[in-house]
């Protein structure tokens, strides 16, 4: 079975179509992801940078398909993200626990004013609590452990631990240094402890015996190429820590699959005793060195267990189904037409979202934007935006532009972003990769518009390179940006090469976002449209894509 039969595949009565399901399991700028478990619910959490709101929450019942129940961090009594925040600066990866009937979610926004936080809840869609602070805590990647006796073990990138009173935030003694995985190990981080075993004897876990320990799980090897999973185990959440002699335990480094950089992990048990790891993971696309163009996404994989220790099955585009009933969750709709009461949660602004910059209600079923920054380029650019999810796809966007000037971007960062922007009677592309900024192509507002004067219909698609055409400098993919008529004709002014909207051109820990913004006076969007158009070609490891629309 191909993704894409794997990816559209609807499930029988009986279980789980093809005995099969398809990674990424959450796809798009979902990184850094942190499970729970609760009764036969899953919920997990990912980091979320410069972005507002932010800790984006998911919920599952199977573990494959998730659906996107609210954002953590969404007011800004929790998350001020200043002017000065640099992208892919802001809110890094959370950890996100159930303890003594809550649910527990600690993070770092290294933003100016930010830091270590503590948020907790009842209801994982929300609303989540005023940050707690810990300020005693000075290190990204945060996580929370519990011991038998109630205390809590906040341990951190480096890898460092302290404990905290999570109630408070306060830190109790002095932070010590842990297992920090293999000597000269680049940047171990991302740690997380759990207990496993009752302590006394080891627990059945899984098919083979492991447990009665305390389990270590760190990233090591840099969030790219070299990233990988290790771990140790020892007899206190303290340690000592012995680490496993298999390390690492999951690595992609060096390898030809179409998966990399896979790292960043959390583990859980599911009801039946099965464990199951989520990871980030990449998918560069064209020749060398590779571009991602998604940001790092969520990747599920089985864990078994032999002689105590972790063994991580394999991470691929197509995977064996778990051994129960899928439960498949709604499946977004293409277009989302401003009709509801507020946004969905997978909208996201730059920064921030003041309220007064953008309304539902001004004019019923339009999403009207007032600008602050004259571009993508300002920080403070008024943007309403949702995670590129799929190597080939297409957004589309009907905007009234008769009060201002708006449009229609594909952004990386502040420095790495196209658009198609409409006003004063004028279509303009507008490319800026690194300190380069170019008008690509202008030119009037259709004669004979399709819609009512001063409403234009904005589309851009990205459409993925195939593997058959392999060329050293090959891109991962073109972005083809125009206007497109009532008939659904496009009529393209500008097709540009991805690579300059990728994370290895660009740097940093994010992936492609396409927004509607306003760059003058006040701009309407009736609808916007997002859809795959072509589903993943994976390479190597796994067979080719297929056409999910034209
Ligand atoms: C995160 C670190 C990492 O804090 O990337 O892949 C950093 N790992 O653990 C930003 O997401």
């Amino acid at each position: 079975m191909t993704v894409a039969q794997a990816r559209t595949a609807t499930a029988g009565a009986d279980g789980w179509a093809g005995g099969v399901f398809a990674n990424p399991v959450i796809s798009g700028m979902h990184p850094d992801p942190s499970i729970c478990r609760v009764g036969d619910a899953y919920y997990l959490a990912c980091s979320s940078f410069e972005y507002f709101p932010g800790v984006p929450i998911f919920h599952s019942r199977d573990l494959v398909h998730w659906e996107q129940i609210g954002n953590a961090l969404d007011r800004p009594s929790q998350l001020t993200l200043p002017t000065a925040t640099p992208s892919s600066g802001g809110v890094y990866a959370p950890t996100l626990r159930h303890h003594d009937g809550h649910f527990w979610l600690i993070t770092t926004n290294v933003a100016s004013g930010g830091g270590t936080m503590i948020f907790t809840t009842t209801d994982p869609a929300g609303p989540w609590s005023e940050p707690v602070p810990v300020p005693g805590v000075h290190g990204i990647d945060p996580d929370l452990a519990w011991d038998d006796e109630g205390r809590c073990w906040c341990t951190y990138a480096g890898i460092e631990q302290v404990r905290i009173d999570p109630a408070t935030g306060r830190t109790l003694g002095l932070p010590r240094r842990l297992w920090s995985g293999p000597p000269g190990a680049q940047t171990p981080e991302a740690p997380h402890l759990y207990r496993i075993g009752d302590g006394a004897r080891p627990a059945r876990v899984g098919r083979g015996a492991a447990g009665g320990f305390w389990y270590l799980l760190i990233a090591e090897g840099g969030t790219e190429r070299g990233h990988a999973v290790s771990v140790a185990r020892g007899p206190r959440p303290n340690g000592p820590f012995e680490p496993c002699p298999a390390n690492p335990i999951l690595t992609h480094r060096g390898t030809n699959r179409s998966i990399q950089n896979t790292g960043h992990a959390d583990l859980v048990m599911a009801p039946d005793g099965s464990w199951w790891m989520v990871l980030l993971g990449v998918r560069p696309r064209g020749g060398t060195p590779g571009w991602h163009v998604l940001g790092r996404e969520t990747y599920l994989a089985p864990v078994a267990w032999v002689d105590g220790w972790p063994v991580v099955g394999e991470v691929a585009p197509v995977m064996a189904a778990p051994p129960w009933s899928p439960h498949q969750v709604a499946v977004p709709p293409v277009r989302d037409d401003f009709d509801a009461d507020g946004l969905h949660p997978c909208w996201v602004s730059v920064r921030s979202r003041p309220a007064e910059d953008w309304s539902l209600t001004d004019r019923p079923g339009w999403l009207t934007l007032r600008a602050r920054g004259a571009s993508i380029d300002d920080p403070d650019v008024t943007f309403v935006g949702r995670r590129q999810q799929h190597l080939s796809c297409r957004a589309r966007t009907l905007v009234d532009t008769a009060e201002g000037r708006g449009g229609l971007a594909v952004r990386l960062d502040e420095w790495h972003h196209y658009e198609i922007e409409a006003g004063d009677g004028e279509v303009q592309v507008t490319a800026r990769t690194g300190s380069v900024r170019t008008t690509v192509a202008t030119r009037p507002e259709p004669a004979e518009p399709a819609e009512p004067a001063g409403r234009v219909r904005l589309r851009i698609d990205a459409l993925g390179s195939s593997p058959e055409q392999w060329h050293p400098c090959k891109e991962p993919d073109v972005l083809r940006l125009g206007i497109e008529d009532a008939g659904g004709a496009f009529d393209v002014l500008a097709e540009l090469d991805g690579r300059y909207l990728s994370t290895e051109v660009a740097g940093g820990f994010t992936g492609r976002v396409i927004a509607m913004y306003a760059a003058a006076g006040t701009v309407k969007f009736d609808w916007f449209d997002y859809e795959p158009v072509r589903d993943e070609r994976p390479g190597p490891d796994g067979a080719g894509g297929a056409i999910l629309a034209p």
